[in-house]
């Protein structure tokens, strides 16, 4: 029998209007004015040159949106009719026949209405009126005696003085600006909108919960809700994906929402793994109610596994761990940002490379920062898909809140709608209730300015502060998801104070924010760091895309600048971590390729820092994967997706097995990092390698490392090894060998320090499907080996490696160049010869 529920995307013959002018002009639904009015050749691309400062009147407007529609018979006769918004951003009235239906105030909610009343067969007109948010929330600042910090508010640029308006919006907090981000304040209905038709009943959710897992069983609990028109028994059912009964129950459901509970158990459980550890095997639930002629049928693929956060105290402070189906995980990752300042305009394939690029470099995590949004559905599918943890943040950043009233309990309805829509996801690994607003109030002399004040004001954020993040999400976390840890913010190392390095999770940005040198990464140790990062430019190609013009090609040009978000402190201080490891590069092209390499070098230092020290530390996640427009940022992919140094170097140090020399107190000490869940025997290589590739020195061991452990397996004083060479003439070449091979490269001196010789790089080609294999060698050591070519649509492999003589290096690249142009066109870059 076919299901009954029918549902329609709304999604043609959208037009839009500024509110005080009279044209009426094609829209897309999903969508956004800004977008809009590009599409209509109102204004310039923002993300291009310096258009984004002449669109800033934009977010000051009112603006509608208007379709009209029929609907079938088949619609129209039903019973029960409902217009379902999936996102509206953001103070948007709804009016269905000139009648308002939904006053919407939260871009996060889902928001709904019943219209079979006002629903006609033909010549329904739909109208969503779009209030200014400057307009409704500017009154809201004039009105207080007190201000709510809001670090990263771009207010000047919107034309706004000191009036940073972000936090009393719930919308994104970036689309306000932020250090690596434009303010582009959109307004439009950003997620899809559809009506929604049935008869009878109605499933609206299914939440399916795992209250036991084992290797030989999982108990499966599944709590399914059901629209019913009347009182009347119906059949309940979950099947598998090939139809085979799971659990079936006969329920009396009464007019209304009912809540029906299925149990069941799965004998030897195919658990869902992250990336690196299994396979994340996935089931398929297929929930169907069957009442009279009607049913609906309620799909979900969900994996099983349970997940656990360890913060038991220790001699140290307290540990912060997370366990996986019983073993403790080393998290490797990222934290992630926006794709775009137009979220309607991500597509599926922009989500599917993302995760893909993160699962490409080993990856096992991705923290959705709350600065941004409850992501896509898909993103958290491919997540699921893919192996990639999430640590989810609700969306507050960097700011304090107002949150009493009506406002906190939007807020409410905002954590249940995307903790239900997101809960059947096994990547879901954390909830986390803001980004930094702990660490703000402590340690950024938030809480003493207000106390400067006037300690009252400082009383009320403060308990505003705890009532949401201590009160409200915890409750909300617990009551609809409660097999996952809520964390109160993050960084957190406990009540009262801000973060600190011995407890908890913590962000590390004294390299970078506080300019300490980048070795002092090998100095510090965190149970769990969440944040770091350095800065970079995009490669020369991409900067090329949003800066065409040659005379911009310096990076203090306006349009540099003005897409550099950090300001000119943070061009100094790349310039100044450049030239403190680097020699000075002799033009722009060049300065853009050593900072790459700069970033790149700086997050391998961390990275591999952070795994030497597992069993103190489980994870590491640097700042940030992606980037929302084209800027220099601590990205380490680019806004067009092109990986940056960083994110090539990155694949090696998240391996499985990572080999990792260290030169501490005058030895060379070299570590082990196992992360299977087995232990492993190998042979162990350091070999001492001069510009020409000689070996001057080797000395080789077997070893053997216990499962999911870092061991130092290695150490001799540094003079010994090097036998007479000199350190800034030699390489050092670790290796470890089991069933397979890992490798490391190492030197002594900083970059600048280190006599390259001129090295000639050469290549052969071979044609293969969609562009060419290249297998690479070089005559003498060459560093950072940068392979280009023009444009941004190709892709290259590996990139920003050090070849030793003699070795070969295959590199993949994905090109639609035929082999002249592509000859004539590939540009070997390195840093010998720059
Ligand atoms: C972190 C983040 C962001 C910011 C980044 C770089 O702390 O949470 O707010 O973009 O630092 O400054």
């Amino acid at each position: 029998m076919a299901n009954n529920v029918q549902r329609v995307e709304l999604r043609s013959d959208w037009q839009f209007k500024q509110v005080r002018q009279g044209n009426w002009l094609p829209a897309i639904v999903p969508g956004t004015v800004h977008t809009d009015l590009m599409a209509n050749g109102i204004i310039p691309d923002p993300f291009i040159g310096l258009n984004e400062r002449g669109v800033q009147w934009i977010d000051k407007e009112d603006w509608i949106y208007r379709t009209a529609f029929g609907v079938d018979e088949s619609i129209f006769s039903k019973h029960n009719v409902w217009i379902e918004f999936d996102g509206l951003d953001t103070y948007a009235d709804v009016y269905l026949n000139d009648s308002l239906i939904i006053k919407a105030d939260n871009m996060f909610r889902r928001w709904k209405a019943d219209i079979r009343q006002l629903l006609k067969r033909s010549d329904n007109e739909l109208k969503v009126y779009f209030h200014s948010p400057v307009k409704v929330d500017v009154p809201k600042w004039d009105a207080l005696p007190y201000h709510y910090e809001a670090a990263n508010d771009q207010s000047e640029n919107g034309g706004l003085f000191d009036k940073k308006i972000s936090i009393f919006a719930r919308k994104a907090g970036y689309h306000y600006g932020w250090d690596w981000g434009p303010r582009l304040v959109t307004s439009g209905i950003w997620r899809k909108v559809s009506l929604v038709a049935w008869n009878d009943v109605r499933i609206t959710d299914v939440y399916t919960e795992q209250p036991l897992v084992s290797k030989a069983k999982a108990k499966i609990r599944q709590t399914i809700e059901i629209f019913a028109d009347a009182d009347g028994m119906a059949m309940v059912q979950t099947t598998d994906h090939a139809g085979n009964n799971y659990a079936d129950k006969k329920v009396k459901l009464e007019k209304g929402v009912n809540t029906v509970t299925l149990e069941f158990c799965i004998n030897k459980p195919k658990l869902w793994w992250c990336n690196g550890l299994g396979k994340p095997n996935l089931y398929t639930f297929n929930v169907k109610v069957q009442k009279d002629d009607s049913s609906d049928t309620y799909t979900q693929r969900t994996g099983i596994r349970f997940i656990k956060l360890l913060t038991q105290k220790d001699e140290w402070g307290q540990e912060f761990c997370f366990e996986l189906n019983g073993v403790r995980v080393f998290m490797k990752g990222a934290d992630y940002i926006p794709c775009d300042n137009f979220l309607p305009r991500v597509t599926k394939s922009v989500y599917e490379k993302t995760i893909q690029d993160a699962v490409d470099v080993n990856m096992n995590m991705l923290r959705v920062w709350g600065g941004g949004i409850y992501e896509d559905d898909y993103f958290y599918e491919l997540c699921d898909e893919k192996g990639i943890l999430i640590w989810q943040d609700f969306m507050f950043a960097c700011s304090l809140y107002p949150a009493s009233g009506a406002l906190l309990e939007n807020i409410r309805q905002e954590a249940i709608d995307n903790v239900r829509r997101l809960r059947n996801h096994p990547c879901i690994a954390l909830w986390c209730g803001n980004n930094e607003c702990q660490d703000g109030w402590y340690n950024w002399g938030w809480k003493k300015r207000l106390e400067d004040q006037k300690p009252e004001y400082a009383e009320k954020v403060w308990k505003e502060y705890e009532d949401l993040f201590y009160h409200l999400l915890p409750e909300v976390v617990g009551k609809y998801h409660s097999a996952i840890a809520y964390w109160p913010s993050s960084p957190f190392g406990g009540y009262g104070h801000g973060s600190i390095e011995t407890s908890g999770d913590y962000h590390y940005w004294a390299v970078w924010h506080a300019k300490k040198p980048i070795s002092e990464y090998n100095n510090t140790r965190f149970r769990f760091c969440s944040e770091y990062g350095m800065q970079s430019f995009p490669e020369f190609e991409s900067v090329k895309q949003f800066a065409p013009q040659p005379n911009d090609w310096d990076i203090y040009s306006d349009v540099m600048m003005s897409h550099q978000r950090g300001g000119m402190h943070a061009n100094q201080l790349i310039e100044s971590y450049l030239l403190s490891e680097y020699k000075r590069p002799k033009d722009f092209e060049s300065l853009l390729y050593v900072g790459q390499l700069m970033q790149g070098d700086a997050m391998k230092t961390a990275i591999e820092s952070h795994r030497r020290e597992k069993g103190y530390c489980w994870g590491t996640l640097l700042w940030q994967i992606n980037d929302c427009w084209p800027v220099a940022s601590w990205a380490t992919r680019d806004y067009y997706g092109r990986w940056k140094a960083a994110h090539y170097l990155m694949r090696n140090s998240y391996r499985d097995i990572l080999v990792s020399p260290i030169e501490k107190d005058g030895n060379l000490q070299v570590y082990i990092v196992n992360d299977r869940l087995t232990s492993t025997s190998g042979q162990l290589s350091i070999k001492v390698l001069d510009m020409d590739g000689a070996v001057r020195n080797q000395h080789t061991k077997q070893v053997r490392v216990p499962a999911n452990v870092s061991k130092n397996v290695f150490s001799v004083p540094v003079k010994q090894l090097l036998n007479h060479e000199q350190t800034d003439q030699v390489v050092i070449l670790a290796e470890f060998t089991d069933r397979e091979h890992y490798g490391n490269i190492y030197y002594l001196k900083p970059p600048k320090d280190v006599k390259f010789k001129k090295s000639a790089v050469v290549y052969q080609m071979i044609k293969v499907v969609d562009g060419y294999r290249l297998v690479i060698s070089a005559d003498k050591v060459a560093r950072g080996v940068f392979l280009s070519l023009d444009g941004t649509d190709n892709f290259f492999s590996d990139n920003y490696f050090d070849l030793i003589p003699g070795a070969k290096k295959q590199v993949y690249v994905k090109t639609d160049l035929n082999e002249d142009d592509f000859r004539k066109q590939l540009k070997i870059t390195i840093l010998n010869n720059i």
